[in-house]
């Protein structure tokens, strides 16, 4: 019998285009083995089979565009049930235990809300007996850490996940041999050396040159299966030159390059270069390698890990920061009239209990530029530039976790109280950690507000896949004077506009600069 096999449950991405199909008919595949892999303008994400099966068709190809329920192949399936999506989150919740006779595959338990959750820790290796209840692995979310108990007592046999790995409610972590399984296993029938991903390891090793250059890796264009693999061989992602769409690294990449048949990738390896983990040319230049010093030599030191968001933020502004071709151009806005508004605008919105601080007036200001400069307004898609013809706008939020950015949807439509309430509703969700991805995708551009804390100027970095980003700093009263003679004291706000060079040229971003600061000057101009 055949069965349709369809896209899962995606969160709120529709149309997403399939970037790799990983299979091809005829191929045996296991429960859980990558399907085809989708990205969106913020994720990668694989779409493994919900169960095993021979593949009779393939009925999407790489560029098609899909949505969860999508129909993606059909399988000669073993058994007679329709195949239901492998996520958790739309299948009934699958018993931590998928136990044929002499063999379990434990799987992540509920774990509430939480969805790729990294592994932290394996407490166990093939070959180890375990009871019932003992701790298998850690999982650490940005509010928690949980340990993922034993179901059953049994040896371990295969371990599935490694560090780092995502996993959700219903990820198979490792295979236990059960009952008299168990003791053959544990008399010799499991594998008595390390499990298949760290024989690969080993094996990999002296063709990779052993130590993962973290950045790199970070960098390196791939999606989650292509990483997995890489881990499991110990490939350094950042030094493998990609064949696919635009320098994607497909798995044959990464299995060429480990057979040492594979090229290595001048541009991210440089790019990681930067980040100090290696001491490899940069243009011909040869940078030395990241200093490794023992503080604890010159005096008392704590060492504390980075939060989970201050992890995600750090990877994405490493990114942007080595990829986009950053220049900052500063201006100045007389906002003295528009203040002055803003303070008896508060006054009259007092029993409405909305308080408008200057950024919905700059978001506002922002959206009318974007609209006269719309190349700031758009994204690079390989040499194309897509114009976007609506307005969201981001703000760049500091939070006790880390910085996030929400967005402000279609900012045009809305008036100032609007989007004040709006902005400081998110910035509450942001500072409890309870910002859904929807909320933080699909900006077009982002303001990002140090005024309410101090400074002048700063280079605000660039938020992918937008082009430009508007940094603001504390205004403050300086004398001006037009004609050198006269002059007088005028509330002043800094401007600092970070642009991506490849989009955009300097004029460009001088005059949208200007024409923002005329906005702030003289709200009035908006309807012009
Ligand atoms: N000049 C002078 N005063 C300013 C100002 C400016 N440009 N912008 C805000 N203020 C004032 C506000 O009016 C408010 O004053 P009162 O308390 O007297 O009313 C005070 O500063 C605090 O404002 P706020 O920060 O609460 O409000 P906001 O709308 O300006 O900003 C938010 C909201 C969420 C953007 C802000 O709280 C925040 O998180 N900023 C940090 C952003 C950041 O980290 N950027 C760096 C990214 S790069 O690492």
């Amino acid at each position: 019998m055949s069965i349709d096999i369809r896209v899962p449950d995606i969160g709120d991405f529709k149309d997403v285009p399939v970037i790799e199909v990983f299979v091809k008919v005829g191929d045996t595949v296991k429960a859980e083995d990558p399907l085809i892999s989708l990205e969106s303008d913020k994720a990668t994400m694989d779409v493994p089979a919900p169960q095993g099966g021979v593949v009779k068709a393939i009925s999407v190809k790489v560029g098609d565009k899909v949505s969860e329920g999508s129909v993606i192949m059909q399988f000669d399936g073993v058994g007679a049930a329709p195949a239901e999506p492998a996520k958790p989150s739309i299948s009934a919740p699958p018993s931590p235990v998928n136990a044929p006779a002499g063999k379990a595959e434990v799987r992540v338990p509920d774990i509430g809300d939480f969805k790729d959750v990294p592994v932290i820790e394996i407490f166990v290796k093939v070959g180890d007996t375990v009871k019932a209840e003992d701790p298998l692995i850690s999982l650490e979310s940005d509010k928690a850490t949980m340990d993922v108990p034993a179901p059953l007592g049994g040896v371990v046999q295969e371990i599935r996940v490694q560090l780092g790995d995502k996993v959700s409610e219903g990820s198979v972590i490792l295979a236990l041999a059960t009952g008299s399984a168990a003791a053959g296993a544990a008399a010799g029938g499991a594998p008595a050396g390390p499990p298949p991903a760290a024989a690969a390891v080993a094996a990999a090793a002296t063709g990779t040159g052993g130590a993962i250059d973290e950045a790199a890796f970070a960098l390196a264009y791939a999606g989650p299966a292509v990483r997995k693999l890489a881990r499991e061989m110990n490939v350094d992602l950042g030094k493998v030159k990609g064949s696919g769409d635009h320098g994607r690294i497909l798995r044959q990449d990464v299995e060429a390059f480990a057979k040492g048949g594979g090229a290595a990738a001048p541009a991210p390896r440089a790019a990681a270069t930067v980040a100090g983990a290696t001491g490899s040319g940069l243009g011909g230049i040869d940078l030395l390698p990241w200093p490794k010093v023992d503080f604890a030599k010159f005096g008392p030191i704590e060492r504390k890990e980075q939060s989970r968001i201050k992890k995600i933020s750090a990877a994405n502004l490493h990114r942007n920061w080595v990829v986009i071709p950053h220049v900052t151009t500063h201006d100045e806005a007389d906002i003295t009239d528009l203040e002055q508004f803003r303070v008896q605008m508060n006054k009259e919105l007092e029993k409405s209990g909305v308080k408008v601080s200057m950024l919905p007036f700059m978001m506002k200001a922002a959206v009318a530029t974007l609209k006269k400069f719309p190349e700031f307004n758009a994204s690079l898609d390989g040499d194309a530039l897509v114009l976007k013809h609506y307005w969201h706008i981001g703000f760049a939020a500091d939070t006790p976790n880390g910085l996030v950015v929400p967005v402000i949807r279609d900012v045009d439509k809305k008036t100032i109280p609007e989007i004040a309430k709006e902005m400081g509703d998110l910035a509450k969700l942001a500072r409890d950690g309870k910002l859904k991805p929807d909320q933080m995708s699909g900006g077009t551009f982002t303001i990002s507000s140090l005024g309410g804390i101090g400074g002048i100027y700063f280079t605000p970095i660039i938020n992918a896949p937008e082009v430009s980003i508007m940094g603001v700093c504390k205004s403050y009263w300086k004398q001006h004077s037009s004609d050198g003679k006269n002059s007088s004291w005028r509330l002043t706000l800094p401007l600092s506009l970070s642009w991506d060079h490849r989009v955009i040229d300097g004029a460009a971003a001088a005059r949208f600069n200007v024409h923002f600061a005329n906005l702030l000057a003289d709200m009035r101009r908006i309807m012009f």
